[in-house]
């Protein structure tokens, strides 16, 4: 009895051993591509992606990365409802509308470009 008491004992200290060295070796090269490659948009795009606009897709132009819409009211945009021009950042993102499709969307003024960060179809 005694001895399979000690035998996990020491078992569950080398399991904990483990993960506590695995989650240590994982964080440092995870942390440092994440740095490295994006710009971090994360602290000013979380505000803006909680207001989705409302639009209906006139035109998309998947090889140049762009896409017009006729769009509500755009408050953190300040714009009020039109039909213009958006650049998009991700090209994928238009795979997933066509014109005619109603769609809601996140746009940010990009350098004085409005481009549309995320864009949804509406069912
Ligand atoms: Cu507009």
């Amino acid at each position: 009895m005694k001895a399979v008491k000690y035998v996990l004992v020491t078992g569950a200290i080398a399991v904990t051993g483990a993960l506590s060295l695995g989650a240590h070796a994982q964080s440092q090269p995870h942390s440092g591509a994440h740095h490295g490659s994006s710009p971090s948009p994360a602290a000013s795009a979380a505000p803006a992606a909680a207001e989705m606009t409302e639009g209906e897709v006139r035109k998309v132009d998947k090889e140049n990365k762009k896409i017009t819409l006729k769009h509500g009211a755009i408050k953190n945009l300040d714009m009020p409802p039109m039909t213009m021009v958006f650049n998009v950042v991700d090209a994928s993102l238009l795979d997933k509308v066509q014109a005619g499709d109603k769609v809601r969307f996140t746009a940010s003024n990009e350098a004085g470009k409005f481009t549309l960060v995320d864009l949804q179809p509406v069912k």
